[in-house]
């Protein structure tokens, strides 16, 4: 895998990290250590840095990836373990040439340890403030239920006092809708993105990732989704393929992670070509890069590879990323 200088220097938007999966196996032992969080003894991938590093190359679906997701992310504890994993993040970012990030992050799985909502927030806030002086980086944060969960959990959540004073602040600008992808439809979680339209919240949702095209069509469709997280699926239904570049609609690709999920055997497999034939806009993002193998760059470079995309559809791709981002008018014109 070639490093693309002119792909580092594009001005690009990721639309799609999960914070927690930015928690790279060093700083993971790190915190396990400094808060005496006991990591799974009957597990060998546990041994070392090194030994969970190689077990990551081996995942075999979402769930897999999710079971050592969800473990990892029990090490975080205080705000200042939010904020290094946040600005571990930014750091690498910076170093890909990112100029804006809309970031996610999954408070269910803090809340149910014990962990504050204001807690996570705070050390978040605190390097999204640094990224921004230090390197010029814009973010936002999207606040994510996870599908796994009971449905009035979700919505429990949501209408906690701190989640609902993070929305009226502009501290998180959104809600997403991640983990376990199936046999949780996006039809389930209507009442809580009905709610998050009423405030005036920017909604998006994992969809056609493992589950099917129709889990695309039903969170346009019932959750009224502005954007489409993965939504590699879409290819297999040429009428929505349209609706959706018609509406204008970003699908955030994350194309490593497809590939070590087990979504695709290559990825040469993805249908980018069928999307810029057709005119749907997608941005190129990492998902997880502590454990997908890299930071967006490296995706950018791998669909290079596969693709042999022109300097024009380059350029095409970013400006749709910066489009399709949801900062104010003033700072995407910065961005062009
Ligand atoms: C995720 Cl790759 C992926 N899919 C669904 N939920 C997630 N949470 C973190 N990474
Ligand atoms: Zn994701």
């Amino acid at each position: 895998l070639r490093i693309h200088p002119f792909l580092q220097a594009l001005p690009k938007c990721e639309h799609h990290i999960h914070l927690e999966g930015a928690l790279s196996p060093s700083i993971l032992f790190t915190l396990a250590a400094r808060n005496q969080i006991t990591l799974p003894q009957d597990d060998p991938a546990f041994g070392s840095p090194e030994s969970l590093l190689a077990r990551y190359d081996r995942f075999t679906s979402l769930d897999d990836f999710l079971h050592y997701y969800y473990i990892g992310m029990s090490v975080l504890v205080h705000a200042a373990d939010f904020e290094a994993l946040a600005w571990d993040y930014f750091q690498h970012a910076a170093e890909d040439g990112v100029v804006h990030a809309e970031v996610f992050f999954d408070p269910q799985a803090h809340i149910e340890r014990s962990v504050t909502y204001e807690t996570v927030l705070a050390g978040f806030t605190t390097a999204r403030k640094r990224a921004e002086s230090q390197f010029g980086i814009s973010s936002e944060l999207i606040c994510c239920f996870l599908r796994h969960l009971p449905v009035p959990d979700c919505i429990s959540t949501f209408e906690l006092e701190a989640v609902q004073a993070s929305f009226k602040s502009g501290a998180v600008i959104g809600i997403g809708l991640d983990s376990s992808e199936k046999p949780f439809p996006p039809e389930m979680f209507q009442e809580i993105y009905h709610k998050a339209e009423q405030l005036g919240l920017r909604r998006t949702a994992h969809a056609g990732e493992e589950g099917p095209v129709e889990y695309i069509k039903n969170a346009l469709d019932t959750l009224h989704v502005e954007r489409i997280d993965h939504g590699v699926r879409l290819a297999d239904n040429e009428a929505l393929l349209q609706r959706v570049a018609k509406e204008g609609k970003l699908l955030s690709v994350c194309p490593l992670s497809n590939v070590l999920l087990r979504c695709v055997t290559a990825i040469s497999e993805l249908p980018l070509r069928k999307f810029l034939d057709a005119n749907v806009k997608f941005s190129i993002n990492s998902d997880d890069p502590a454990y997908f193998g890299g930071y967006v760059l490296k995706n950018y470079c791998a669909v290079h590879d596969a693709f042999q995309l022109s300097v024009k559809e380059w350029r095409g791709i970013c400006e749709a990323g910066i489009e399709g981002s949801w900062c104010g008018q003033a700072r995407k014109e910065e961005m062009f």
